[in-house]
């Protein structure tokens, strides 16, 4: 198949709000540095939520269609394009939507895990030439943050893909691609978690991966907070030693307030893995005076701003964010999958869910919020 085109499925978002539908789809052969890959399993929500969701309602700034969403996946590269020598015909491989090219001012800087390499295209849905491998009949389909998941086969830059170890089941660690590393790497990059105390805020797969993080580093007391009661069993599953649910506070209660009260004084880290601004204030205000450190992990609808008294953070707590947990996905996604092979880092336990392609709509509907943590899509 190598330099053709290739027909295969992909599930096409055409417009914002829209169900995904399952169609044929052709995709060119990569360019010279980029990468097709056979994507052999993508991991989803299979409620209503996470980036991909936000992305298909509409509320996604950049959102751009019609388009091929998803964003976590596992795959076996098919062919490659002139150039590429850091990933070869048959490697088995995670996608990355935070590129690594190791030589822009961003990944040069030994400051964060930000490239901008292909960002500028990425967020409009094209590869960095531009234009798009997708098409139906000769009508371009965009890309979606720079890897789109949802297609048996996708194209990305090589600044975008990383070879893993082929022992680790792909139907699995394709989970790598999003959100364990997210949570994960929130948690065990913020220096001087080890003996802290740690709030996160949501329990989805993002929060639960922040509890098993801060329990692998020896935080003090972990707390987890989420107003879905069937959290609980899960938190403590993935190394919480507390669990809040704000809804079930006396009447007038702030969580912060609350937070503040049994922790004397505050937590000294808490995240947000939520997505939801006033979350987010509660997070940054349940923190220690003098040194509390607030990491906003969750992706707010468009228009959505955060707001606090400033004297919050003359008293010295600091409010930060972080992109797919500060990890350099070429440099370390590997060693995290080998971790996850020691037992290290959890993965399995987060699905819930798994799915044949063409049911990859299911759950939009029918589910009941809460019940899926992740689902894993069989391509
Ligand atoms: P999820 O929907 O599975 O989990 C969210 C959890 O938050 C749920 O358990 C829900 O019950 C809980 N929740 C909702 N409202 C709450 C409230 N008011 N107080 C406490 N808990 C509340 O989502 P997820 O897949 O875990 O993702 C979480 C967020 O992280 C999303 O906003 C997602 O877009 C974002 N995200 C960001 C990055 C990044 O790189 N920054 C990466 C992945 C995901
Ligand atoms: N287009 C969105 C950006 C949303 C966002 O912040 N995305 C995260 C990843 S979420 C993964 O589930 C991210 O990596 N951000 C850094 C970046 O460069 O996009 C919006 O709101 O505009
Ligand atoms: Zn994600």
């Amino acid at each position: 198949t190598a330099g053709q085109v290739i027909t295969c499925k992909a599930a096409v978002c055409w417009g914002a709000g829209e169900p995904l539908k399952v169609e044929d789809i052709q995709v060119a052969p990569p360019e010279a540095h980029e990468v097709r890959i056979k994507i052999l399993y993508t991991g989803r929500c299979a409620r209503i939520c996470h980036t991909d969701e936000y992305t298909r309602s509409g509320a996604d700034p950049e959102g751009a269609f019609p388009v091929i969403l998803g964003h976590e996946g596992g795959g076996i590269v098919e062919s490659v394009g002139e150039g590429v020598d850091s990933v070869k015909v048959g490697d088995h491989v995670i996608p990355l939507y935070t590129a690594e090219c190791k030589k822009c001012k961003f990944c040069t800087s030994g400051k964060t895990n930000l490239c901008s390499s292909v960002r500028a295209t990425q967020g409009q849905g094209l590869m960095p030439d531009k234009t798009s491998r997708f098409s139906i009949n000769g009508k371009p389909i965009l890309h979606f943050m720079g890897v789109s998941t949802f297609s048996q086969y996708t194209v990305v830059a090589d600044v975008s893909v990383v070879a893993v170890n082929p022992k680790a089941p792909l139907e699995k660690v394709c989970l790598l691609g999003c959100g364990i590393t997210t949570g994960w790497g929130a948690v065990a990059k913020q220096p001087g978690v080890k003996d802290s105390t740690v709030a996160v805020f949501g329990c989805g797969c993002v929060g639960l991966s922040c509890l098993n993080a801060a329990q692998l580093v020896k935080a003090s007391r972990i707390i987890a907070v989420d107003t879905n009661p069937a959290k609980e069993e899960w938190a403590r599953k993935f190394g919480a030693t507390e669990f809040v649910n704000p809804k079930q506070l006396p009447q007038g209660t702030r969580i912060q307030d609350h937070l503040v009260e049994i922790t004397d004084g505050g937590l000294d880290f808490t995240f947000d893995a939520t997505g939801n601004v006033d979350v987010m204030r509660a997070a940054l205000e349940a923190c220690h005076k003098g040194w509390g450190v607030s990491t906003i992990i969750g992706v707010a609808a468009a228009g959505k701003e955060i707001s606090t008294r400033p004297f919050q953070l003359v008293t010295g707590r600091v409010w930060r964010g972080t992109a797919f947990g500060g990890v350099k996905g070429r440099t370390e996604l590997p060693g995290i999958v080998e971790d996850y092979l020691k037992g290290a880092v959890k993965v399995d336990e987060y699905i819930t869910h798994e799915f044949k392609f063409e049911d990859i709509n299911k759950g939009f509907d029918a589910m009941h919020a809460g019940d899926c943590v992740r689902a894993v899509v069989d391509m």
